[in-house]
């Protein structure tokens, strides 16, 4: 039965504190797919990825900690799915230079995460930078993954991992799987609380445009009042109604009603009102996440092993796709 399961292999960046953004939009998902008989998950923290943008070293290996902790307090299971450090997996360096060497520069000069991030980060536009994208196709098809559970963001990478994949079997003969991306019907971006033309990010340099979900509640709370809206009153989709539909995908996500549901739901409230049931949803799917970080950041000898043996399993799965690899290129086996 474990032969004709399917694969799922997603990543998140320990690039700073995860915002409710993240959650919605990817890691509430793979908890979800992950309980999943039909599915065999492997969950990745991309820390070489996180390299493309120079961090420090001491907050780096926080915000590493952090993200493991989280990963397991919105409710993955390590002994289900491995939790690795891709850092830890020799084979994304092995298999992604391959990839560099087969993707072209066009291609990546498209992306618009780099067009972004380039701007961003014009004091230090680096390679890595550039290349990202064929290190996230290595992650991806080492494992022969069938779906990868990203937000709308990453779509644009998923479509580049299929090229990747297509270009390797045809030029060689069929080696990778090519994957699927799987993003949600709702909460696939969530916009900035600030400014619903933007999406949520972590990387805001105004705090009250995204939710922390290690945010203290009180904080939570005010956030979502001051969030923008416009100046009618009706709770509902449309023009010019961008703010009050974020905040109704957001309620939708953590409640799982839908937007129809909502909108009969609150005809007739406005917005005061609206924006408490969406405070205390959000709240109620916060807190007991934020209690269970709290007790797994304490145990770090629990978290370590948890990675070491999310390492190993993950390693030995990715090495028989660069043994075969390395193979078909014409290296000489070692
Ligand atoms: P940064 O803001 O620094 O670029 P990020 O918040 O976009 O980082 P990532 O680590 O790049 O975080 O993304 C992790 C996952 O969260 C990806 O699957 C991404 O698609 C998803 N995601 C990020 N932001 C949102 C959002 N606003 N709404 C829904 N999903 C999101
Ligand atoms: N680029 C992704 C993080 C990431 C990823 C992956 C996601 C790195 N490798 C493999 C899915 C599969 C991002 O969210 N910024």
């Amino acid at each position: 039965m474990a032969e004709n399961r399917k694969r799922i292999l997603s990543g998140i960046q320990p690039s700073g504190a995860l915002t409710l953004g993240n959650y919605v939009g990817a890691l509430r998902n793979w908890v979800e797919l992950s309980k999943d008989e039909n599915y065999e998950a492997y969950f990745m923290l991309a820390d070489m990825h996180t390299i493309t943008v120079r961090q420090d070293p001491k907050e780096f290996r926080k915000n590493a900690m952090d993200l493991l902790a989280l990963f397991m307090a919105s409710g993955l299971d390590p002994k289900r799915s491995p939790i690795f450090f891709q850092s830890h997996v020799p084979a994304h360096a092995m298999l992604g230079w391959v990839l560099v060497c087969n993707t072209y520069m066009g291609e990546l000069s498209r992306m618009t995460q780099y067009k972004d991030k380039a701007q961003k980060h014009a004091a230090n536009l680096n390679a890595g930078l550039f290349t990202y994208p064929s290190l996230m196709a290595a992650d991806i098809l080492l494992y022969q993954a069938d779906l990868v559970p990203v937000g709308q963001d990453q779509s644009q990478h998923l479509e580049i991992t299929r090229d990747l994949a297509n270009r390797f079997n045809n030029a060689y003969s069929p080696t990778f799987k090519v994957p699927e991306a799987y993003i949600p019907k709702v909460g696939a971006r969530i916009m900035s609380l600030q400014d619903p033309t933007q999406k949520m990010s972590k990387s805001d340099p105004n705090e009250n445009g995204y939710i922390l979900l290690l945010d203290p509640i009180d904080k939570i709370v005010k956030k979502i009042k001051r969030a923008v809206t416009d100046s009618g009153s009706e709770i509902r989709r449309g023009e010019g109604k961008e703010g009050i539909e974020n905040l109704m995908s957001i309620y939708s996500a953590v409640t799982n009603k839908s937007m129809d549901n909502i909108e009969a739901e609150f005809e007739g409230m406005g917005y005061g009102d609206f924006k408490s049931a969406v405070a205390e949803a959000v709240v109620e799917t916060v807190r007991p996440i934020q209690e269970r970080y709290a007790e797994l950041i304490k145990n770090k000898d629990y978290l370590k092993q948890v990675y070491k043996s999310g390492a190993e399993t993950a390693g030995r799965t990715a090495m028989k796709t660069v043994s075969k690899v390395y193979r078909k290129i014409g290296f000489i086996e070692p």
